[in-house]
C-alpha cells in the first residue's frame, strides 16, 4: 500500500534492527546463541529466513526464541522445519549468510538464497513463533515478527511456549491436524489422554508411586506443567520447585546443572528415596535422580532413560509378536556402561553420532523404532510410518489373543504420548512415569539396571581463548596424542574434548573405573588442552 517494493520494505525494517558492523556469529549446535544484547539483528534476519523457508516448502515454519540451558543473560534461536524437526542443514548455511551480511549487503544475501532455492516470492508464507521466559525474549520475538512481516509472511506469535510445544504445533499445522491440534491445549490434551490410557495398564498405583518432585529450572517448563495439571485428572501428581516465582533461570538448578555438577539442584526439598526430575530452560531436556538413605546422590541421565524406554519397547514388541528393528542412538558423552549394557545384554543396535539433536534425530529415522538420547537428557523415540501402521493394524485385529492385543494397545498409546518431533521434558517425564508404573519399577530398581562408570565433565572458560574456541581446541598439534597417553594411565577410561556449540567453552569429558580417576583424568586432559591450545588465564585447578 505504501508503494514500497518487498526489498525496500526489508531494507527499511532492517534499519530498525541494525547489525553491529564486523560482528560475526556462528550457527551453533542448535542455532545462534550468545549474549542477548547481540541478537536483535539475528532475530530479525531469522524472521526473514523463516519466511523464505516457508515459501520454499509451502508449509508453516517455526521460530523459537530461547537459549535453553544457557545463563539467563544469553538468548538464541531455534528454527523448526515443516514436520517439526530442526531446520535442514543446507539452510544452516543460509542462516549464517543472512546473519553475518553487513547492513548494506543484506538484500544481496537474501537474493542469493532466493536464487539458489528458486523461491517463488509470490507464494504465501506462515511462521509460528514461540519464546521462553527470559526477559530479553519479549523484544527478540518481536524482532522475529518484524522480519516475518517485512517479507509479507503471516506470523503467528504464540508467546510463551516450551521449545517442544512449538515443534509439536508446527507438525500439527502441516499435517492438517493428524498429529494433533495446533494449539497449546491441543498439546496438553493429546499427551494427557495418552498418559491416562497408558497408566490404566498399571494396577494398584499408590499415591507415593504417582508422585514426583519436579525442578522447573525457573523456566517455561514449570509454567507449562502447571497448565497441564488439569488435563491429567490427578493420575499424575507432582510437587513443583524452582517454578520461576523467585529464582533465576537455570541458576543452580535445571537439568544441565544437575547433570554436569552431579548433584541435586538447589531449592528442591528431597527426602531419601524420593523420585525427582529436572527440566532445562526450554523444557526439551530431562534428567531423574534421588538421594539414597545414606545421603548419596544418584543420577539417572539420558542414557538411563534410553535404556528404560528401549527395554520397555522391546518387551512389548516381543509380546505383540512384531519383528520391528529397534535401535538406540547416542553421542560420545554416553556412559561406557550404558553402551555395553545396550549392546551386550539388551542386544539392541547402538549408533554413535556427533553432539546435537539434529544428528541423533536423523540417525534414529533409519530404523523402525529409533530411540535417541543425549546423556544430558535430550531425546525422544521415532517410529517409522510403516512401524506405526503395523502397530495400529495389530491393535484393531479381532483375531489376536489378549496378550498381543494388550501389547499392541500399549504401543499405540505410547506412540501418542511421545513427542516425536524433538526431545520433550514433559512428554519424556510422562512416558518414564508410565513405564515405571506399568513395569512396577521403583527409581532404585531402574537405577540398578547398570552402574555408570564414574565420569567428569569440565567446561572451562579459562582453558582457551574463548573467541577462537572452536578452531584451537580441535586442531592443536599433539593434543590427541597427549589425551591418548593420559587415558592409558587409567583403567576403563575414555576422554575427549570438543568446543561447545552453545557456550564459549571447551568441554572435557572423562570416565574411568573410579570417581577419583575420572576427576584426575578430566583435570589432566584440561591441563593438556590449556597447554597445547594456548589457554588464557591461570592454569585449570583440580
Ligand atoms: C543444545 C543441543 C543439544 C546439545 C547441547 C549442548 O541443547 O540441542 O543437542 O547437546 O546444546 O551442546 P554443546 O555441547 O555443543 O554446547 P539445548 O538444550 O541447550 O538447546
Amino acid at each position: 500500500e505504501t508503494g514500497m517494493t518487498q526489498f525496500e520494505k526489508v531494507s527499511h525494517f532492517s534499519g530498525l534492527h541494525p547489525k553491529p558492523a564486523g560482528l560475526v556469529l556462528q550457527y551453533g549446535t542448535a542455532g545462534f546463541r550468545t549474549n542477548a544484547k547481540q541478537l536483535d539483528h539475528i532475530m530479525f534476519r531469522m524472521g526473514l529466513l523463516a519466511a523464505l523457508r516457508s515459501k520454499n516448502t509451502k508449509a508453516t515454519i517455526g521460530v523459537m526464541v530461547t537459549a535453553s540451558h544457557n545463563p539467563e543473560e544469553d538468548n538464541g534461536v531455534k528454527l523448526v522445519d515443516p514436520m517439526g524437526e530442526m531446520v535442514t542443514q543446507a539452510w544452516e548455511e543460509y542462516a549464517t549468510l543472512l546473519a553475518n551480511a553487513e547492513q548494506e549487503g543484506l538484500i544481496m544475501a537474501l537474493q542469493e538464497v532466493i536464487e539458489r532455492e528458486a523461491i517463488n516470492m509470490g507464494q504465501e508464507a506462515s511462521v509460528f513463533i514461540g519464546k521462553d521466559t527470559r526477559p530479553s525474549s519479549e523484544s527478540l520475538s518481536q524482532a522475529v515478527l518484524d522480519g516475518v512481516s517485512a517479507l509479507g509472511a503471516h506470523g503467528h506469535d504464540y508467546g510463551l511456549l516450551t521449545t517442544p510445544q512449538l515443534h509439536f504445533m508446527v507438525c500439527c499445522k502441516n499435517t492438517e491436524g493428524r498429529y494433533g491440534n495446533a494449539s497449546e491445549d491441543g498439546y496438553y490434551k493429546k499427551l494427557a489422554q495418552a498418559f491416562i490410557q497408558l497408566t490404566k495398564h498399571a494396577r494398584n498405583r499408590t499415591d507415593d508411586q504417582k508422585h514426583l518432585l519436579v525442578d522447573g529450572a525457573n523456566g517455561i517448563g514449570a509454567l507449562a506443567l502447571r497448565k497441564m495439571e488439569a488435563f491429567l485428572q490427578k493420575e499424575f501428581q507432582f510437587s513443583l520447585f524452582n517454578d520461576g516465582s523467585q529464582g533465576k533461570l537455570n541458576f543452580l538448578c535445571g537439568a544441565d546443572y544437575v547433570k554436569v555438577q552431579q548433584r541435586p539442584p538447589q531449592g528442591v526439598e528431597m527426602n531419601a528415596g524420593e523420585r525427582c526430575c529436572s527440566f532445562d530452560g526450554d523444557a526439551d531436556r530431562i534428567v531423574y535422580y534421588f538421594n539414597d538413605s545414606a545421603g548419596r546422590f544418584h543420577l539417572l541421565d539420558g542414557d538411563k532413560i534410553a535404556t528404560l524406554i528401549s527395554t520397555y519397547l522391546k518387551e512389548l514388541l516381543t509380546q505383540a509378536g512384531l519383528d520391528l528393528q529397534i535401535a538406540v542412538v547416542q553421542t560420545a558423552y554416553a556412559n561406557g556402561s550404558s553402551t555395553r549394557y545396550l549392546e551386550d545384554t539388551m542386544k539392541v543396535a547402538v549408533r554413535c553420532v556427533k553432539t546435537g539433536v539434529k544428528h541423533l534425530h536423523h540417525a534414529a529415522q533409519e530404523f523402525d523404532i529409533g530411540v535417541y538420547f543425549e546423556a544430558n537428557g535430550h531425546g525422544t523415540v521415532l517410529f517409522s510410518k510403516a512401524a506405526e501402521e503395523r502397530i495400529q493394524r495389530l491393535a484393531t485385529d479381532p483375531n489376536i489373543n489378549d496378550e498381543k492385543k494388550n501389547a499392541a494397545c500399549l504401543l499405540e498409546n505410547t506412540i501418542n504420548l511421545i513427542n516425536q518431533t524433538v526431545g520433550d521434558a514433559i512428554s519424556d517425564m510422562l512416558l518414564i512415569e508410565a513405564v515405571l508404573a506399568i513395569r512396577g519399577l521403583t527409581v532404585q530398581q531402574w537405577n540398578a539396571i547398570y552402574t555408570d562408570l564414574p565420569n567428569r565433565q569440565v567446561a572451562d572458560r579459562r582453558v582457551i581463548d574463548t573467541t577462537d574456541a572452536e578452531r584451537r581446541a580441535t586442531s592443536p598439534l599433539g593434543l590427541q596424542e597427549a589425551i591418548d597417553a593420559l587415558v592409558k594411565k587409567y583403567q576403563m577410561s575414555r576422554a575427549f574434548v570438543r568446543p561447545s556449540g552453545t557456550e564459549d567453552v571447551v568441554r572435557v569429558y572423562a570416565e574411568a573405573d573410579s570417581q577419583e580417576s575420572a576427576d584426575a583424568l578430566a583435570h589432566e586432559v584440561s591441563v593438556a588442552v590449556y597447554k597445547l591450545a594456548g589457554g588464557v588465564g591461570p592454569e585449570p585447578e583440580p
